[in-house]
């Protein structure tokens, strides 16, 4: 199949797995077309069938605000029509979903129909997309895609809570490429170099957003380092991140604590990691907690959103209310004080994991864009 994949290409969630699911779907023969404003940041185009289409958006003075959505419509048209692309799979409702439609209306006229699957991620629904300002266009780019998608059982509830919604949403979850993780010829992992022999290495890695309660992670590891010898990995990049590192100061814990900025090599540094932290206020899946798991690590998390479908409590790690440091620093401590329990812990996220092997997942994927072009 052609399949045009549009994401935004930046660090986080969404694009990770829009650009995943592109790049094994040109292994298995598809022929791919990546359309975004910059190239995603784990695109290796070293593949004939993966092409990237770059949406240029000439700036002029006159705008405020530069029309992405109509660059992107327009491009979604010509690269259609010129490499005969056959459905338009549209990652996040904001404003992809909606230039999708447009782009969907121009063909149209032109005498030619193609679906539109819509993949939704959370934060075009939970945090910005309920938004009144946008609520009406994503109601309607929504209902007027041809499938629709949503991450977890939980977004999917969530999103039909919040918006009007006429169309039927299957849950597909995230994925993890389990064989990739576990290649043979990768570079060892260099733990010494982070901690020292007896040191317990945490890891924290998002986008450093409000949502994440990056203070949540200080205390959690204050806490724990006060029990046992420990260091603390923060990485990536984004507003809460200063406060984070005078939260560290405040506390006298800055020597323990590495600040690394974004990273694309999240597995040499997961490798290293006894424990995972991620408390957020609201997480439709937590795809990182789900890589986390997929290389050993056990994950304490809250229990917003989607994170119990990919956490287990008292299996893979432990979930708490959002806001319980104390609970979340006892359940750390109970995993990580010993070594047979964190072996075990460490096995079971593994096996956590497993389930959801890309091998299991990108089938109903391939299903979804068979039945939506035979739709046509
Ligand atoms: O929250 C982020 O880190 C970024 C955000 C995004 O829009 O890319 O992630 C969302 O989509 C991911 C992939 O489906 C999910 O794993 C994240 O849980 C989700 N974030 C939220 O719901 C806050």
């Amino acid at each position: 199949m052609k399949i045009a994949i549009v994401c935004y290409p930046t660090f986080g969630g969404s694009g990770v797995v829009a650009t995943e699911l592109g790049l094994e779907l040109a292994r298995r023969g598809h022929e791919i077309h990546f359309i975004t404003y910059s190239q995603p940041v784990r695109l290796a185009l070293l593949n004939p069938n993966v092409h990237y289409h770059e949406v240029n958006v000439p700036e002029y003075p006159l705008f405020h605000y530069q029309p992405y959505e109509l660059a992107l419509s327009s491009k979604l048209v010509d690269m259609v029509k010129l490499y005969k692309i056959e459905v338009l799979h549209v990652h996040y409702a904001i404003p992809h979903a909606y230039a999708g439609y447009m782009a969907k209306q121009m063909l149209k006229d032109e005498g030619i129909d193609i679906p539109m699957v819509t993949t939704l991620h959370g934060t075009d629904i939970t945090l910005v997309g309920n938004h009144p300002f946008y609520k009406p266009a994503v109601t309607f780019s929504i209902n007027k895609s041809d499938f629709v998608t949503s991450v977890s059982q939980s977004l999917k509830d969530d999103t039909l809570k919040l918006f009007n919604i006429k169309k039927e949403i299957q849950v597909i979850p995230n994925f993890i490429e389990l064989d990739q993780i576990q290649k043979e010829d990768k570079t060892p992992c260099q733990r010494s170099v982070m901690a020292n022999e007896d040191e317990r290495i945490i890891t924290h890695i998002s986008n450093f957003r409000k949502v994440k309660r990056i203070p949540d992670i200080i205390k959690i590891f204050h806490a724990i380092q006060k029990e046992i010898p420990a260091k603390l990995m923060m990485v990536g990049d984004g507003p809460e991140k200063e406060k984070a590192e005078y939260l560290c100061q405040e506390l006298g814990i800055l020597d323990k604590v590495i600040f690394f900025g974004n990273s694309n090599e999240i597995d040499k540094i997961l490798c290293q990691t006894d424990l995972f932290l991620l408390p957020s206020k609201t997480e439709s899946f937590g795809l990182v907690a789900l890589e986390a798991m997929a290389c050993g690590v056990p994950v304490i998390s809250s229990n917003a959103g989607g994170l119990p479908e990919v956490n287990q409590d008292g299996f893979s790690g432990f979930l708490s209310e959002v806001g319980d440091i104390k609970g979340m620093a006892k359940n750390a401590l109970k995993i990580l004080k010993d070594d047979e329990v964190l072996a075990e812990f460490k096995k079971n996220a593994l096996a956590t994991a497993q389930k959801f092997d890309i091998k299991k997942i990108l089938p109903l994927y391939e299903d979804l864009y068979r039945r939506s072009i035979a739709k046509y």
